[in-house]
């Protein structure tokens, strides 16, 4: 198996879940606008974005998500969707809010205002800066849900909605979007994320 990877969130959000899965996957790192659309890279992915997975016998799995549920599926032990039915429910109902509510925002207003996605779609400023408002809020959501005293976004165990917190977490860092500081339960969450070993994925 091998991994096309880069500097890039979604990238990252496969990389946090390798090393909380433990498991070992070959790399290659590719650059991000330049690589991600050669010629030889499109044949891998169409629409030329990373992350890429191959496995042993050439199939590609794109998507960081649909990687994720791949590895989950090939590698079940230390299980970060659940195991249950209702387990897998709620841990999935939990990753989409955060990867749709916050992640997906952040990635909206990222694609609309950095000069990398220029010619990939028509950017709209101020699409941008309606997403970017957005986000604090967002949190502040998430902070609220959080109240109930729980440990992990999902409940009470580590699982792939804290792998989404944690993508999440480091693209608002990036933009300076972090949690704001009156949200005090989320805070503590993202504080002790920071500290796994997987933080610097
Ligand atoms: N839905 C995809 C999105 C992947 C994506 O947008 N990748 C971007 C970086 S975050 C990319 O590779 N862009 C390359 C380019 O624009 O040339 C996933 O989650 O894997």
């Amino acid at each position: 198996m091998k991994l096309y990877d880069a500097n890039s969130g979604n990238a990252k959000r496969v990389r946090i879940f390798i090393v909380e899965k433990g498991i070992d996957i070959k790399r290659e790192v590719i650059e991000l606008g330049k690589d991600t659309r050669s010629s030889e890279f499109l044949k891998l992915n169409s629409l030329g974005e990373v992350p890429v997975l191959q496995l042993e016998d050439g199939q590609v799995i794109t998507e960081s998500n649909a990687i994720c549920n791949y590895l989950e599926a090939r590698f079940p032990n230390t299980s970060l969707m659940g195991v249950t039915p209702e387990e897998k429910g709620n841990v999935d109902m939990w990753s989409w809010r955060v990867y749709s509510q916050i992640f997906l925002t952040v990635g909206l207003m990222v694609r609309h205002q950095l000069p990398l996605f220029k010619d990939v779609l028509e950017q709209v400023p101020a699409f941008a800066e309606a997403q970017r408002k957005a986000i604090p809020d967002r949190w502040r959501w998430l902070d609220q849900e959080m109240s109930d005293g729980r440990t992990f976004i999902a409940g009470n165990a580590f699982s792939y909605a804290d792998v989404q917190g944690m993508t999440a977490l480091t693209i608002t860092d990036i933009f300076d979007l972090s949690p704001p500081e009156d949200c005090v339960y989320i805070k503590k969450w993202a504080q002790s994320m920071r500290e796994r070993p997987s933080w610097t994925a």
